[in-house]
């Protein structure tokens, strides 16, 4: 019997996609994020498939990561699958105006929330011999763009801490997989633009975005290989992006 998926930020974009994903297949979810309102409705929605809990987390919080990982009820206790999803870009501007806040805010999101609850799980899995850690890390850890400055250097974190697991966990039966998404159509704009949905709105103008349902399938598929596969790395872009030439400044 397959044990609990856990996914932060369940409450939008990857995550909620992610969450209505494992249900269709039955699968116990604990969805957690700071949106409690979100979670407590589509916890009633898929609690038709599945079995599934909501929890209020900010994954900020350092106590309140290991007091809900390692407190969860008795049929959700034994997660097998940490989705570690919850994140956020703030700001597009350049690195010498850039908000420190909000710089900040990234670490302590995209950095210092994943390993808390990336180190609550661990020495369960490594009890029970078996597990898998899902980082989502960007293509922003790999191609720099202007104003990509803090958000990129938290997700090549992402990429190095989950090869660094892959390492550490060696001979445990742990898998590690970091999924690097490009342009995806979420909140995530929204988010980075500080709530002006025109803003956000224009970056998808006129092109196929990825949608947070493609990312969850390709979560999904990454969990449902056979055990003895690990996906180290899987970057992932719509058709519609790709790279530009190096930038040269004339006189
Ligand atoms: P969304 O904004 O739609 O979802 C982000 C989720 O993260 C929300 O559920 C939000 O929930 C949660 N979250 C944010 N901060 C916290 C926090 N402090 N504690 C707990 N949960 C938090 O964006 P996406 O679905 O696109 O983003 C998911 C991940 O994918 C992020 O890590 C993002 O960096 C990454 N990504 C996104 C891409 C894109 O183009 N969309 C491309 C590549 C990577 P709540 O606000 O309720 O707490
Ligand atoms: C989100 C993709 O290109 O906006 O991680 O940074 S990008």
């Amino acid at each position: 019997m397959p044990g609990t998926v856990f996914i932060t930020g369940a409450s939008s974009g990857f995550g909620e996609a992610s969450a209505r994903r494992f249900a269709t297949e039955g699968r116990k979810l604990v969805l957690s994020a700071r949106r409690e309102d979100r979670l407590q409705s589509l916890c009633e929605e898929l609690s038709a498939d599945a079995e599934v809990m909501a929890v209020s987390l900010d994954v900020r919080d350092r106590q309140a990561v290991f007091d809900t990982i390692c407190g969860l009820p008795e049929p959700f206790a034994d997660i097998d699958v940490l989705i570690n999803n919850a994140g956020l870009a703030l700001g597009l501007g350049s690195a010498d105006v850039a908000n420190l806040d909000d710089w900040e805010a990234m670490v302590d999101t995209n950095i210092k929330g994943l390993i808390y609850c990336t180190r609550a799980v661990l020495p369960l899995m490594v009890e029970n011999g078996s597990g898998h850690v899902v980082n989502i890390g960007s293509v922003a850890a790999n191609w720099p763009y202007p104003g990509g400055n803090t958000y990129g250097a938290t997700k090549a974190f992402v990429q190095q801490f989950s090869r660094n697991l892959r390492s550490d966990l060696s001979g445990k039966n742990i898998r590690v997989t970091n999924i690097e998404p490009g342009m995806s159509e979420t909140e995530f704009s929204l988010v980075r633009f500080n709530g002006d949905a025109d803003r956000a709105k224009q970056v998808y103008q006129g092109t196929r975005p990825l949608q947070g349902e493609d990312i969850a399938e390709i979560i999904y598929w990454v969990t449902s290989l056979p055990a003895h596969i690990n996906i180290n790395a899987l970057e992932v872009m719509p058709v519609c992006q790709s790279w530009g030439p190096l930038a040269v400044d004339r006189e």
